[in-house]
C-alpha cells in the first residue's frame, strides 16, 4: 500500500489549494476526489465567486481576505491565467442593516479604501441600480470576482505539475486513525498517510462525527438573466454587488461573460438531509424569489431568465468557518463548512491547511474557526 506524507479529502476550493502547496512543498501528497475537479455538484460551480477585503461578518476576516488576494495574484502568475477581475464591490440595504454597517466597521478598523454612498448617489454612479430611496450602501474598490471551476482546476493541474496523484471518481468510505498516521478507505481501496485534509465540503459531517450535529446544508439557487439594459452591466461600470432588505440578503455579478446578470439569495435555501440530495431543479419560485430583489434594486436587470442553477451552502450555527484539528486525532485536519463564503479564501485556507497537516502553526490567525466553539473539542 501506497504510504502518503498527507491526503487531501476533497479537492473543491479548499481541498485543491491545500493539495497544491503540499506538493509544492515537496510532500508525498495525494488527493481523492468523488467527482472531477470543477464538478457542479457541490458549492464551488456557477462560474463566479465574489472576493472582498471589506468584511460585514467580522472585521477578524480582513487580514485573510488580505492573504488571499495575494495568494491569487501567485496562483495567476503560475497558471499564466486570469482567475480575479477586479470590479469594485457594492453593499447596499435599510439604514442599520449588518452587510453595510458590518462593512464599515471592518473598513475603518483596518483602513480600507471605501465610499459611504447615499441612495442617490449609488444610483447616480452606477446605472445599473436603481435602490430604494432610503437604502444606504458602501463602496469597496478592492473587490470583485473569482473563476471557480477554472481556479480549482488551476491548483489541481499545479499540483499533479509538482508531483501530486490525484484520484478522482473514487469516494471516501472511512477515514481510521492509526499508530503510525491514518487510514482512507475508499470505494476502490485503502490509502495510508501521515495525516489527512478532510475538505470534503457539504460531506464533511460524514467524516466528522463532532461536527455533523452543528451543519445545516441549504440549497442554494442562482439565477441568470438578460438585462434590458446590456450596457449597464458590463465589469467596467458594474460592481459585485451584496444588497440587504428587510426579507434577505442577496448578491450577484455583472454580466462579464454573455450568460447575464448572476444573482441569488444569500441568507434562503431549503434544507436538505444529505449532500446527495442536490438536484438541478430550480423552479418557478425560485425564480419569483430572485426576481423580487432585482425589481427592488436593479428593475433594468429583470430580464428573461437565461439559466438556473443549484449549489449548496454547508452552514455552521455563527455561520463562521470550521478550520481545526479533528476531536478524534490531530492528525485529521477538518476544513470546510463555509457557510456560502468561503470560495474567495481557498488560496490562504490552502496554505493554512498545509501547515496544519505538517503540524505546524499556521502564519493567519485562525482562532476564530475553532471545533470547541460548538461545544465540540479540538485535539
Ligand atoms: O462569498 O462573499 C461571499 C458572499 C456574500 C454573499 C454570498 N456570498
Amino acid at each position: 500500500m501506497a504510504m502518503f506524507d498527507v491526503a487531501v479529502v476533497g479537492l473543491g476550493a479548499m481541498g485543491s489549494a491545500a493539495l497544491f502547496d503540499l506538493a509544492r512543498r515537496g510532500q508525498r501528497v495525494i488527493g481523492l476526489e468523488q467527482f472531477e475537479p470543477g464538478h457542479d455538484k457541490g458549492s464551488s460551480h456557477g462560474e463566479s465567486r465574489i472576493i472582498r477585503l471589506s468584511y460585514f461578518e467580522h472585521p477578524s476576516y480582513v487580514p485573510l481576505a488580505r492573504r488571499a488576494m495575494e495568494k491569487w495574484r501567485e496562483l495567476e502568475e503560475l497558471s499564466g491565467e486570469a482567475v480575479l477581475t477586479v470590479t469594485g464591490v457594492l453593499e447596499a440595504g435599510y439604514p442599520g442593516c449588518q452587510v453595510v454597517e458590518g462593512s464599515l466597521e471592518a473598513s475603518r478598523l483596518h483602513g480600507l479604501d471605501h465610499d459611504v454612498l447615499s441612495a442617490d448617489e449609488i444610483n447616480r454612479r452606477f446605472p445599473a441600480f436603481k435602490v430604494p430611496s432610503h437604502w444606504t450602501g458602501l463602496y469597496q474598490p478592492e473587490g470583485g470576482f473569482l473563476r471557480p471551476e477554472l481556479a480549482i482546476r488551476q491548483f489541481v493541474g499545479l499540483a499533479r505539475r509538482h508531483g501530486a496523484e490525484v484520484r478522482t471518481k473514487d469516494r471516501v468510505i472511512a477515514i481510521e486513525p492509526t499508530s503510525s498516521g491514518v487510514r482512507i478507505r475508499t470505494e476502490a481501496g485503502e490509502i495510508e498517510a501521515g495525516s489527512v485534509i478532510v475538505a470534503a465540503g457539504a460531506w464533511i459531517g460524514d467524516f466528522a462525527p463532532e461536527l455533523k450535529p452543528h451543519l445545516k446544508l441549504t440549497r442554494q439557487v442562482l439565477g441568470w438573466f438578460e438585462p434590458l439594459q446590456p450596457a449597464y452591466y458590463t465589469p467596467d461600470r458594474c460592481p459585485v454587488f451584496i444588497f440587504e432588505s428587510e426579507d434577505d440578503a442577496c448578491y450577484g455579478f455583472p454580466d462579464f461573460a454573455g450568460t447575464g446578470v448572476k444573482t441569488a439569495s444569500h441568507r434562503k435555501g431549503a434544507y436538505l438531509s444529505s449532500a446527495d440530495d442536490l438536484a438541478q431543479d430550480g423552479g418557478a419560485e425560485d425564480e419569483a424569489h430572485i426576481r423580487r430583489m432585482l425589481a427592488l434594486a436593479m428593475p433594468d436587470a429583470n430580464g428573461p431568465l437565461k439559466a438556473m442553477r443549484t449549489c449548496m451552502y454547508t452552514r455552521t450555527p455563527d455561520e463562521d468557518f470550521v478550520i481545526d484539528r479533528s476531536s478524534a486525532d490531530p492528525r485529521i485536519v477538518l476544513a470546510s463548512p463555509c457557510s456560502g463564503h468561503g470560495f474567495k479564501f481557498a488560496s490562504v485556507i490552502g496554505e493554512v491547511l498545509a501547515d496544519l497537516a505538517l503540524g505546524n502553526v499556521p502564519a493567519n490567525d485562525i482562532s476564530r474557526f475553532k471545533l470547541n466553539r460548538f461545544g465540540a473539542q479540538s485535539a
